[in-house]
């Protein structure tokens, strides 16, 4: 039997703090992992469903994105994955008796963790104006008022149509026809928060925004760079392929602020050795750099590279960037005068660390750069990750085996969600196709991404905010702003699995959609139906669901999308709504003639393992970038400045939470049990600011508006974090970040780096 969602909301702020630990996964993991699983799901369906994941006749994880390699094993999950698996396939159900016992103020106290404890969500539910508890509504009722709100905008812009990256690819690809049919390109995704950095800075120099790598070539790999990612946490899968590069004779670099204990060393939870052993060791060479201070050490060892090659030569691919990249020579010039100083300052690192790696790098022929969020959420990420491409170009480390980029995303669906067209500022090209095959004319204009939205809903110019997935007012950055934006809404709409703060944050009027998950049989009119996925590496597959559904009448995300649109746009539409929603075949049969690789849908996707899409720079070292090449690109030395006094903070996921969904109060390696409201500070940094370890502090965010953004009550922990910075998680401390406080060209918050100053604590608010 599953037990019981908890009544009580457990206090956050008085957790156990023992040792960070050395090693990730092994017996613990696994002992966790069936923990979770059956206080959520029971015994017997515990095993039914985790043997299901990432099978090739099954489902595919709802966790990471990280792919699943050719032949799987009897258990490809891990522990976070099997976290995410029990968090949807959970026994325990939210009824309509639910929201009459609880008022929506209520509800807005409770934490998150709280909130998602509660059970699949049912029946869609309704707050009507002026009303205080969420109550009951029909399906058809529900699209009617949907359709009734966006028809009553002066334009359709005056809506936006969110999308978090869990999302398949057939609900994402009528999800965008919908938004372009009614006359918006407003979609904004989890994207905007996430990887955008990543996506703007290939596109611009390699010519397509996707990382250029497979699993095959991290097993061929010489040396793997691991930069501002967390694998023991949030990719634990790409721990065995690490493992793997191991053996085979990689070296492995990680660079971060914090030492993971996942990147030191991994026992495998899927062999004796990992299990019982002392597991792989896995980082050769471990760069403890400062928040922010990437840029300068790409910057550092490519001027260290150039200057090898002018000594000895050997060093450059010259025959590659002859006749594959552009810009070389001016990049050289401006790379040669990186100034030491600033390296170091920026770093914090010892010279000879970074002349080690330089070195490493010299007697490797096969290198990789794997990054995540510790990348991509800084004001310089796009010059940051464009230096990344410059160091790999420069030794033609693309479009070879075993090398390339590797950025690691994040949702299981969210780099298909974007092939599918969820994007603010589509193509022309992907328009033109899709205006084409539907025969109209879509919105050319660009619409809001996420942080746009706010604005625009804070100034009124969004009155219908509506949401596939994900928890907005939870994931964005400056909360008390976003939730003022939020509740300035005419309409607030959210299909979703699960109860979120962003269904207590309302606008005028409200809607919970309650859908199936992966893990949940998917039958229509026509049968069983399947949907697919793309991963972080290209390769698209199917994912069929095989549980019974949490309650009857549930609809799939796509049935949602196409009677919202059939009740918006009418039955003089022309688009085969019913069609797509009873056979999904029917979907892919046009995702098939407007998506390029996507030619025989039907009969690829149904292939063992799925199909890989094409990637120019990977398979034949062609460049689709405006000048047809690999771009090199100057990019200034920059690092975040911190005033004296004030730390840099970091806001990062602990290991017990799937972003805003919290699954338990652990972060069992950093060593941190039963709470939430820590911040790791270096004992050195908390000597300096007078922080005792125990002690509880307010952190307060400045910024240019001189708007105060304050995050009371938290724990000081003294932690082995790089000097100057601060870290603590995500989403308590958004109200830190403020929502101008962006990337430049991405536009994605800065959200691991935000200037704290601490205050003495005032308490939690009606403490
Ligand atoms: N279990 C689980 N899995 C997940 C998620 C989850 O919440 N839980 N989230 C999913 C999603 S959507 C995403 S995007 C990914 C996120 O995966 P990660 O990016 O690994 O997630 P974060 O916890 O944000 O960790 C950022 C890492 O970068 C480091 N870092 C921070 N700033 C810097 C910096 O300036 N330089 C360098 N070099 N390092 C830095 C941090 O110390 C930390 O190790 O994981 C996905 N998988
Ligand atoms: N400060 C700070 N903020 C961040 C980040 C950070 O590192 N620091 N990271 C950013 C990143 S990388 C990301 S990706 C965003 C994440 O932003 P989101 O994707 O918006 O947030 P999640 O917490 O992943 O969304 C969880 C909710 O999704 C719903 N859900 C789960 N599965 C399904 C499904 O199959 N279908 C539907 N319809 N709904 C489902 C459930 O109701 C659940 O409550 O947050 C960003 N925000
Ligand atoms: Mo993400």
């Amino acid at each position: 039997m599953a037990k019981q969602a908890p009544q009580d909301d457990p206090a956050q702020d008085a957790p156990q703090v023992s040792a960070p630990q050395h090693a990730a996964a092994g017996l613990p993991a696994v002992g966790h992992s069936l923990r979770m699983a059956t206080e959520q799901m029971g015994a017997r369906r515990t095993l039914a469903t985790l043997g299901k994941v990432n099978q090739p006749d099954g489902f595919d994880c709802p966790g990471c994105a990280w792919p699943e390699p050719g032949k799987t094993h009897a258990a490809e999950f891990c522990e976070n994955g099997a976290k995410a698996v029990a968090e949807e396939a959970t026994e325990r159900r939210i009824t309509a008796g639910f929201f009459a016992a609880h008022p929506v103020a209520e509800l807005a106290e409770r934490s998150g963790y709280w909130l998602g404890q509660q059970g699949r969500l049912t029946e869609p539910m309704l707050l009507d104006e002026g009303g205080t508890h969420y109550t009951p509504v029909s399906w058809e009722r529900a699209f009617a008022i949907v359709a009734e709100e966006l028809k009553a905008l002066d334009t359709p812009d005056g809506a936006a149509f969110y999308t978090s990256g869990r999302t398949s690819n057939e609900a994402a690809f009528a999800y965008q026809l919908f938004a372009r049919r009614l006359g918006t390109n407003n979609l904004p995704d989890c994207s905007n928060m996430c990887h955008e950095s990543s996506g703007s800075a290939l596109v611009e120099t390699l010519g397509v925004g996707k990382g250029s790598v497979s699993l095959k070539d991290l097993h061929q790999a010489d040396l793997i760079i691991v930069a501002g990612q967390n694998p023991g946490t949030n990719h634990p899968r790409m721990l065995s392929a690490l493992e793997r590069a191991k053996r085979a004779g990689a070296k492995i670099v990680s660079v971060n602020p914090l030492p993971e204990a996942g990147l030191e060393r991994f026992k495998n939870p899927q062999n004796a050795r990992g299990l019982a052993g002392h597991g792989t060791k896995l980082t050769d060479l471990f760069l403890q750099i400062r928040l922010g201070g990437d840029l300068a050490l790409f910057r550092a060892v490519n001027q260290l590279l150039l200057a090898a090659e002018e000594k000895h030569g050997n060093v450059l691919d010259h025959e590659f960037l002859q006749q594959h990249c552009l810009g070389f020579e001016e990049w050289a010039a401006d790379a040669r005068t990186t100034d030491r100083e600033a390296v170091l300052a920026a770093t914090g690192l010892p010279y000879g660390q970074i002349e080690e790696l330089a070195s490493m790098v010299l007697s490797s022929r096969r290198v990789i750069v794997c990054w995540a969020m510790g990348l991509t959420q800084h004001k310089h990420a796009v010059p940051t990750i464009r230096e990344v491409v410059n160091f790999l170009l420069l030794r033609g480390n693309i479009g070879r085996p075993g090398a390339g980029v590797c950025p690691v995303r994040g949702h299981s669906n969210v780099q298909g969600d974007r092939t599918m067209g969820i994007f603010e500022r589509p193509s022309g090209a992907f328009l033109d196709a899709l205006g084409k095959e539907f025969a109209f004319e879509p919105p050319r204009e660009h619409g809001f991404d996420a942080v746009d939205t706010i604005r625009a809903m804070r100034d009124g110019r969004v009155r219908v905010f509506f949401a596939m997935g994900g928890n907005f007012v939870a994931a964005t950055p400056d909360t008390d702003v976003t939730e003022a934006a939020m509740r300035r809404c005419r309409l607030t709409v959210h299909v979703s699995t699960k109860l979120n703060r962003s269904h207590v944050v309302t606008g005028a009027r409200a809607l919970i959609l309650p859908t199936l998950g992966r893990t949940d049989r998917d039958v229509t009119a026509k049968g069983a139906q399947f949907v697919s996925v793309e991963d972080s590496m290209g390769m698209v597959h199917s994912s069929r669901g095989g549980l019974r559904p949490p309650a009857r009448g549930l609809l799939s995300e796509v049935a949602i999308v196409c009677r919202l649109a059939r009740a918006t746009l009418g039955p003089q539409d022309s688009t085969p709504w019913e069609d797509f929603a009873d056979d999904y075949d029917s979907v892919r049969d046009r995702i098939a003639r407007v998506v390029p690789g996507f030619e025989d849908f039907n009969e690829k996707v149904r292939r063992p393992g799925g199909f890989a899409l094409p990637h120019g720079p990977r398979d034949s070292r062609s460049f689709p970038t405006t000048t047809g090449k690999a771009n090199f690109s100057v990019n200034p030395l920059t690092a975040p400045e911190v005033p004296a006094g004030r730390l840099l903070l970091q806001t990062l996921r602990s290991h017990d939470q799937y972003n805003t969904t919290i699954y338990g109060l652990d972060d069992r390696y950093r060593g941190i049990t039963g709470g939430r409201r820590v911040v790791l500070v270096n004992p050195a940094d908390a000597a300096a600011l007078g922080l005792a370890e125990g002690g509880y502090v307010d952190l307060v965010s400045e910024w240019r508006d001189g708007v105060e953004r304050r995050a009371p009550h938290f724990m000081v922990v003294h932690y082995p974090v790089a000097l100057g910075g601060a870290a603590a998680y995500y989403p308590e401390t958004n109200v830190l970040v403020p929502l101008d406080s962006t990337a430049d060209i991405s536009n994605t918050p800065t959200s691991k780096a935000v200037v704290v100053r601490f205050e003495p604590d005032s308490g939690l608010p009606g403490a």
